[in-house]
C-alpha cells in the first residue's frame, strides 16, 4: 500500500475529456476534487521523452504551485506499425487547434503510407501513465494500457481525442461509440477496460480507500 490519498486534491489536467474521466475514476472516493484550470494553475511543459516522466512533470508542478496533492495523467495512442507514434505527441499530432480530425487523419494516412491496410497491421494501444504528487514531494506512478486496432473511417461521437479511430480487442465497436461507464470497463461491469481505468485500479489499489 503506497500513501493515502484524501482531503483536497488538483486534478493535474487542462484537457476537458481527461477531466471528465478523472473526476469520474475518483468520484466514488469522497474527494473534494479541483481543476488546475480553476486554480489557474499553468500548464507545464513536457519535456520528457516518456508518458511517465510526463505525468511526474505535471503532478509535481501542480502540487508545488498549489500546496494539495495533485493527480495527473499523460497518455497517448502508440501505433505498433508507426513505431510507437504518435506516443507522448498525440496532443500535439492535433496542432494548436487542437483538431483531432486532424491528428486521426494523420494517423490513418501514416498508415495507408506503410501499406497498412489489413487489421492485423493497424495494432496499435492506448497508454495512461498516472502520477499523484504531495507537495512534501512523494510520488505514486501508475501505469496502464489497452490495445485494439486503428479503423477507418472513424465511428462515434462520444469521448474525446483518438476514440473514434480505437476499437479495443474483443469489442466491435470504438471508444467513441461507449459511453463513460463502458469504456472505463470498471467493476463489476468489467475489471477494467481503458488503459486510464486500468491505471486507475493500480492507483486505487496503492493509495485510495474503499469507498463506503
Ligand atoms: P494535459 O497535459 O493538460 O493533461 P493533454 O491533452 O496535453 O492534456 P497529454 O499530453 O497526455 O494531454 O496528451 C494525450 C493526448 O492523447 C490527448 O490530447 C488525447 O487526444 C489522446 N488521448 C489520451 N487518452 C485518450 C483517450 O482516453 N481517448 C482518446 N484520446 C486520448
Amino acid at each position: 500500500m503506497g500513501r493515502t490519498l484524501s482531503g483536497k486534491v488538483v486534478i493535474a489536467t487542462h484537457n476537458p475529456g481527461k477531466l471528465r474521466e478523472m473526476r469520474d475514476l475518483l468520484a466514488p472516493y469522497g474527494i473534494d476534487l479541483v481543476s488546475a484550470a480553476e486554480l489557474n494553475l499553468p500548464e507545464p511543459e513536457e519535456t520528457e521523452n516518456t508518458f511517465t516522466g510526463n505525468a511526474r512533470i505535471k503532478a509535481e508542478a501542480a502540487a508545488k504551485a498549489s500546496g494539495l496533492p495533485a493527480f495527473a495523467d499523460d497518455s497517448g495512442l502508440a501505433v505498433d506499425a508507426l513505431g510507437g507514434a504518435p506516443g507522448i505527441f498525440s496532443a500535439r499530432w492535433a496542432g494548436p487547434e487542437k483538431d483531432f480530425a486532424l491528428a486521426m487523419e494523420k494517423v490513418n494516412n501514416a498508415l495507408a503510407a506503410n501499406g497498412a491496410v489489413k487489421a492485423e497491421d493497424r495494432v496499435a494501444r492506448f497508454v495512461s501513465a498516472l502520477c499523484v504528487a504531495w507537495p512534501d514531494g512523494h510520488v505514486e506512478e501508475f501505469l496502464g494500457e489497452v490495445v485494439g486496432q486503428i479503423i477507418w473511417p472513424p465511428r462515434g461521437e462520444k469521448g474525446f481525442g483518438y476514440d473514434p479511430v480505437f476499437q479495443p480487442e474483443g469489442h466491435s465497436r470504438t471508444f467513441g461509440e461507449m459511453s463513460a461507464d463502458e469504456k472505463h470497463g470498471l467493476p463489476p461491469l468489467g475489471e477494467g477496460l481503458s488503459h486510464r481505468a486500468r491505471a486507475f485500479l493500480k492507483l486505487a489499489e496503492g493509495c485510495l480507500k474503499a469507498p463506503a
